[in-house]
Formats: C-alpha cells, structure tokens, sequence
C-alpha cells in the first residue's frame, strides 16, 4: 500500500517529533510516499537544493500515485489543505488527524472539518492516534 502522509512544513514545524511517530507507524502498513516530512533538517526555511515548482509537481505525482492520505493537521497548514483538497478531486480515501485542544480559539478549518469527502477524527497522544491508523489501514 503507498500511504501519502501530510503535515505542516512552511505552516510551522511544532509537531514534527508527532509526525515522526506516525510516520514510523505507517510504514508497519506499506511505502510512506513522503518521509522526508518527519526529517528535523527540513525546517519551515527550506530545503536549498530543490525548487517550489519541483516539490510542487513531485507531491502531485505521489498524490496521485497513493492508495490513501493520512494528513496530520493540527497544525494549520496551506500546503496541507491543498493537498487535501487536490486529493478529494482525485477520489482518493483521506484521513486526517486532528489533535484535541485545550484552547477553544484554535479550531480545526471548516473546510476540512465539513468536507463530507474526508474522514476527520480527533485523538489525544500517539497511542489514541494508533488506533485510529489501525481502524482504517489494517
Ligand atoms: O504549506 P506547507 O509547507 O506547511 O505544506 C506542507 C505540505 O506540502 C506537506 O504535506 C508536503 O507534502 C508538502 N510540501 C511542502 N514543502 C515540501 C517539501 N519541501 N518537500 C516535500 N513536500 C513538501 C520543501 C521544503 C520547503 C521548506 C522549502
């Protein structure tokens, strides 16, 4: 199975040690397409040796390549909700993970949250979000 997974890169890179453990767990399930989001290297300044319109065009490729997307999106990011929106167009099975919060002002976007196209679930820490992966993947 080839499992795209999307998190926050230029949207902030807070969560990245949560990425990391998902991205860890998936690969119990198949290919992950992009495990370069949980390298720390890859900071929200960038990667030099690469263009925009070339990481653009190679997710695209990925996206339209993989069997599901698990998109972890607590974080707010745009790169995310277009990979998000990109990947309804394509039918493609979405998932996203949105990490309970304590602060009522932060709220996961509607766009995501009402798409009747994307399977949206919350989770507390790393174990609940496990068995969320495991609902779906095994
Ligand atoms: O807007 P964001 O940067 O937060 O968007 C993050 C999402 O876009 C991720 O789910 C990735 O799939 C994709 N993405 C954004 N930037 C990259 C990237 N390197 N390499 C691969 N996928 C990316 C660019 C690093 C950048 C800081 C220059």
């Amino acid at each position: 199975m080839k499992i795209y997974f999307a998190g926050s890169i230029r949207g902030g890179r807070d969560d990245l040690d949560i990425y990391i453990k998902i991205i860890n767990y998936l690969k119990n399930f198949g290919e992950v397409l992009t495990e370069h989001i949980s390298k720390p290297s890859l900071t929200s300044f960038g990667e030099n040796h690469t263009t925009d319109d070339l990481i653009h065009d190679r997710d695209m490729k990925w996206l339209e390549s993989c069997d599901i997307i698990i998109a972890e999106v607590t974080n707010p990011s745009l790169g995310v909700g277009y990979e998000i929106g990109r990947a309804v167009e394509k039918n493609k099975k979405i998932i996203c993970l949105y990490r309970k919060q304590t602060d009522r002002n932060k709220r996961l976007s509607a766009m995501i949250n009402g798409c009747e196209d994307v399977v949206n679930e919350e989770y507390d820490n790393f174990e609940s979000a496990k068995r969320i992966i495991d609902e779906y993947l095994k």
